[in-house]
Order: C-alpha cells, then structure tokens, then sequence
C-alpha cells in the first residue's frame, strides 16, 4: 500500500514537471486550523474591502472536503511567469509582471485538465476538482503546507530558489498519497516589503490589507479610486509589483518558459504617451486574451487618468 501511494505519488510529480509546472507538493486534504482565526480576523477588519466574494464559503475556504466530496489530497502546482524583458520606456505607466501575457486561468486550467486526465489514465477511478484562484481556496496556505515555499511578510509564497513571481493552482482529488513537509521561513529580519510598499498596505508583517493594495484598487475596485491615494501608486496603472521586486529572493528568479506568458509584441515598447493616448481598438488588440480585459478598457483608463491627476 505504501508502495502504491509512492509509486502515484512520483507519477503525478514527474507529470507535473512535463507539463511545465515549477513545483508541486502534495497535502492532506484536511481542516486548515492554524488559517482560520487569520482568515476570520482579516475578514472582521474588512481587509478585502469591496470582494465580497471573500466573504462567502468560509467553512469551504479552509476545509477542502467541505468543497470537493470524499477529497483525500491538495495537489499545488507553482507555474512561473517571470518574464525575460519588461517595459521599455521607464516613465510608462506599469503594468505587473503577471498580465502580460495569456490570462493565467486559461493557461493553467488546460495545465490542470491534462494532469487529472493522466492521474485518471494511469491510476484508475479518480474524481477530483482542479483550482486555479476560481474557488474558495487559500491557495498560499496549501502551497506552503506542501513545502512549496514559505508565506513571505508581503503575504506572498516565496521560496529561496526561484522568488515568489509563479502562480499557483491545485488539484483536490479523493486518492491518498504521500505528504510532504512544511519548509522553513526565510525572511529573517528583513522588512524590505513593508517599507517598500507604496501604501503601506502591509499592516503587519505576513498581513496585507487588501482594501488599500494598489493592486485591488488597480484590478478589483469597480468605483473611482479614493483621492487620498492620489500620488501614491508609482505609477502602477494594473497590478503592482513593488512588495515583490524588492524582494531578496527574487533576485533568484528565472525566466519562464511558457510560450502563451509572452506579451503582444507591442505592449513593451509602448511609451508614456501612447498609453495615455489608447484608444479601445489597440486595448483590444495589445490585451487579446489577457487578464488585464478584466478591468475592462474604462477600469484601465480610470487607472491611468488617476495616474495623471
Ligand atoms: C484576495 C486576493 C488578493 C487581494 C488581497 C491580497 C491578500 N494578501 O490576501 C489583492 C487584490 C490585494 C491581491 C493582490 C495581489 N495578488 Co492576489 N489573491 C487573492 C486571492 C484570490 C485570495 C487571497 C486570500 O485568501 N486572502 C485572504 C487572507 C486572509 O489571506 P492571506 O493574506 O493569504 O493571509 C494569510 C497570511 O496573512 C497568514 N498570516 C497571517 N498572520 C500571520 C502570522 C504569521 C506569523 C504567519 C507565518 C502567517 C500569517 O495567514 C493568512 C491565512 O493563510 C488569491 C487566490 C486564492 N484563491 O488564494 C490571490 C493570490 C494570493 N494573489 C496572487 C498575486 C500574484 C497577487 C499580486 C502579486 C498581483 C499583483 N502583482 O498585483 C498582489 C500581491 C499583493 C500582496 N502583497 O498580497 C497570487 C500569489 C502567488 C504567490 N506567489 O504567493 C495568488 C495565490 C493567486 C494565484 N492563484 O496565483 N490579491
Ligand atoms: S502589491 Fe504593492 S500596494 Fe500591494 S502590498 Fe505589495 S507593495 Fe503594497
Ligand atoms: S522582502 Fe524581506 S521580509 Fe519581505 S517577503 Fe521578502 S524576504 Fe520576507
């Protein structure tokens, strides 16, 4: 039986591996007791602001049998997507790193498929859900729990060979395998992030309040940006990597290699003013297929107007 669970388990890492996953590391799907007093405290201090979708599905968000029936294991993959070349003209307004290219859900959801069709062709009967950021999934608790990395000050999975610039997904499946360990935290005395960031929206160290990342107010706010943020986004106009660029450990990231991360050829080049100056055609165009869509054309224009005032 152990051998069993070691052989399934070495199959469905090594697959992880050939379909271009960074890492995976597998859990007990069980209750997660450390999260769920942090989880509830965040929510009681309104750190998510206005998604409410955070608020929904509490006792699933940190019970995985809850969500997926007779689940017995937490599969978390890390896909990177650190570019090789960024934005060109420095006085452009920024764009983070994770939207230049193919929206990730696609990517990794196709990703995801294939390894639970090989799972089900080589070990038989297994049902099992795949999740990439579309549930009520503490995706960085899982990831850390499986030894994947350690949850940073910024809040984000960071691991000392590769940085924190990967997504992460999981499989939730009813077939038990072979667990893996927690690793060690690596930020020592380090506060680089929480000086860092432009709102200081890391509250504490390892707690981020969402309602005043650039991030949320960039991607996640359906309303006018509050004024008093006015002059404080380092003009990030979707998404902000600061908390992360400044990083120790991502000096250590490398370059993806997965061909659908890549920007539309003109994204990179485009200068301050031919961002101020888009018109809806060339967002169509230069975000084809991109996460960035979900903003809309309004939401970006109100991020770059915002940028200007
Ligand atoms: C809501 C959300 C946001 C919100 C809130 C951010 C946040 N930190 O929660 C906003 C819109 C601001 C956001 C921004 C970003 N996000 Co986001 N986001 C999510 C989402 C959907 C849920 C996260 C969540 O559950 N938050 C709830 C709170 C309670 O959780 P938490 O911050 O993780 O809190 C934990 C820690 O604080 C810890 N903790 C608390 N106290 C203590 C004390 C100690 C001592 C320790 C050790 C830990 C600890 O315990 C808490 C519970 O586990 C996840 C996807 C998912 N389904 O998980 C993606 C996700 C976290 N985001 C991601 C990314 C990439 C980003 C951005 C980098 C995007 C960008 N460039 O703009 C920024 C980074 C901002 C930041 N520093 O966190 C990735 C992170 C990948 C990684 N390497 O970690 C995820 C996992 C998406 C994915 N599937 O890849 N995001
Ligand atoms: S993403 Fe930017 S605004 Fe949000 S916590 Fe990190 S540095 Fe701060
Ligand atoms: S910048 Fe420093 S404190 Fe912040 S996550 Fe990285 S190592 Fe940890």
């Amino acid at each position: 039986m152990i051998n069993q669970k070691r052989k399934h388990t070495n199959l469905i890492k090594t697959e992880a591996k050939r379909l271009g996953f960074l890492s995976c590391g597998i859990s007990k799907a069980q209750f997660l007791e450390k999260e769920a007093p942090r989880l509830e405290k965040w929510l009681n201090k309104n750190r998510h602001g206005q998604m409410q979708y955070m608020e929904n599905h509490f006792d699933k968000r940190l019970d995985p049998t809850k969500l997926v029936e007779d689940s017995k294991s937490v599969i978390s993959l890390l896909l990177n997507y650190y570019p090789s070349e960024f934005q060109k003209d420095a006085a452009a307004p920024k764009i983070s790193k994770y939207a230049y290219g193919t929206d990730y859900h696609f990517v990794i959801k196709d990703k995801l498929k294939s390894l639970l069709h090989f799972i089900q062709d080589e070990i038989g009967d297994v049902h099992g859900r795949a999740f990439v950021d579309s549930a009520p999934v503490l995706d960085k608790a899982w990831a850390a729990k499986s030894g994947l990395g350690w949850i940073g000050k910024n809040s984000n999975l960071l691991t000392q060979q590769v940085g924190s610039f990967y997504f992460i997904a999981e499989l939730i499946i009813d077939l038990e395998l072979e667990y893996d360990a927690t690793t060690t935290n690596h930020c020592g005395t380090c506060t680089a992030c929480i000086d860092a960031c432009p709102t200081e929206a890391i509250v504490e160290p390892y707690v981020v309040d969402g309602s005043k990342c650039i991030s949320y107010f960039t991607i996640e706010l359906k309303e006018n940006i509050p004024p008093d943020f006015r002059g404080k986004f380092d003009n990030w106009m979707f998404g902000c990597d600061v908390c992360q660029d400044v990083c120790p450990w991502n000096r250590f990231s490398k370059a993806h290699n997965e061909p659908l991360f890549n920007p539309h050829p003109e994204l990179l080049s485009m200068k301050k003013k031919d961002w101020e100056e888009i018109t809806h055609d060339v967002f169509k165009k230069v975000f084809k297929d991109s996460a960035v869509k979900r903003t809309k054309f309004s939401g970006l224009k109100r991020n770059i107007n915002f940028l200007k005032e």
